[in-house]
Parts: structure tokens; C-alpha cells; sequence
């Protein structure tokens, strides 16, 4: 029973180690662990993130183009040298109803981050989403 419990404690310490490398919150994403990110995952990962209402002044749940404007400009300053293009508002408006909702706002930034337009975000598209939602990143305050 002793050696049960030491193991149990030992698994605490590490998981309690965890949040040191919180910044790679992709990995948290990839619920199948395949180490890729699907879209489904990205979507549902990014909406947890709560990364939309930085986007929703009013919080309508709904981005309008004059918000979609107002928070690219603000993240304009910090786009710097990406390699990636910022996507614009009639890009994202699929069904063109002049507004997007979260799945258009999702959509819009998985195809972002799928560089290589391969359908699924890997190891090194992680890595670019990583650092936009870092402290210092896009997402960032
Ligand atoms: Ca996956
Ligand atoms: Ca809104
Ligand atoms: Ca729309
Ligand atoms: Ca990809």
C-alpha cells in the first residue's frame, strides 16, 4: 500500500508541475491526442479560450463589421511580422449576413492558422497559435 501511495503523490507533483508550460494550451485542445488540432477541436478549444469577446464590444454574441474593424486595428500594432495574413471581415462573413457568429469567427481563425491549408493545425501551426494567445500575444491584454 506504501508504494501505491508514493506513486499517487508522485503523479500529484507532476501534474501540479503542469501549469508551468500552460502556454502550449494547444495541446489541452487536441482531445484525440494525435498531435494535431482538427477543426472541431480547434473550435471548441477557442471558443473555451473566450478569445471572441475580445471581438464583441457589445457582447451580442455576434462580431458586426465596425467591431471586426475596431479589434484588427488594435491587433494591427502587434500583428508585426507574421507569416500569415489577417483575414478580412467579408472573408469571414461566409453566409454573407453581415455579421459572424462564432462558428464564421472560429472557421476564420482555424484557416488562418492551418498554414499549409492541410485541414488540421499541427506541431508547428501549434506553435504560431501558441504565441498569440501568450501573454504577449494577439490575445493577449
Ligand atoms: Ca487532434
Ligand atoms: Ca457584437
Ligand atoms: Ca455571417
Ligand atoms: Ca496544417
Amino acid at each position: 500500500m506504501k508504494t501505491i501511495k508514493f506513486l499517487t503523490i508522485g503523479g500529484l507533483v507532476a501534474v501540479l508541475a503542469a501549469p508551468a508550460a500552460a502556454q502550449m494550451m494547444s495541446a489541452d485542445w487536441d482531445t484525440d491526442a494525435d498531435g494535431s488540432l482538427n477543426e472541431t477541436e480547434f473550435g471548441t478549444g477557442f471558443s473555451g479560450a473566450g478569445s471572441m469577446a475580445s471581438y464583441d464590444g457589445d457582447g451580442d454574441g455576434m462580431i458586426s463589421e465596425e467591431e471586426y474593424t475596431t479589434r484588427s486595428e488594435a491587433m494591427g500594432e502587434k500583428w508585426g511580422e507574421r507569416d500569415y495574413e489577417m483575414t478580412t471581415f467579408a472573408d469571414s462573413d461566409a453566409n454573407a449576413d453581415g455579421m459572424l457568429d462564432e462558428t464564421e469567427y472560429n472557421s476564420n481563425w482555424f484557416n488562418t492558422y492551418d498554414a499549409d491549408k492541410s485541414g488540421s493545425i499541427d506541431e508547428t501551426e501549434m506553435g504560431d497559435m501558441d504565441t498569440d494567445m501568450g501573454e504577449d500575444g494577439l490575445f493577449g491584454s
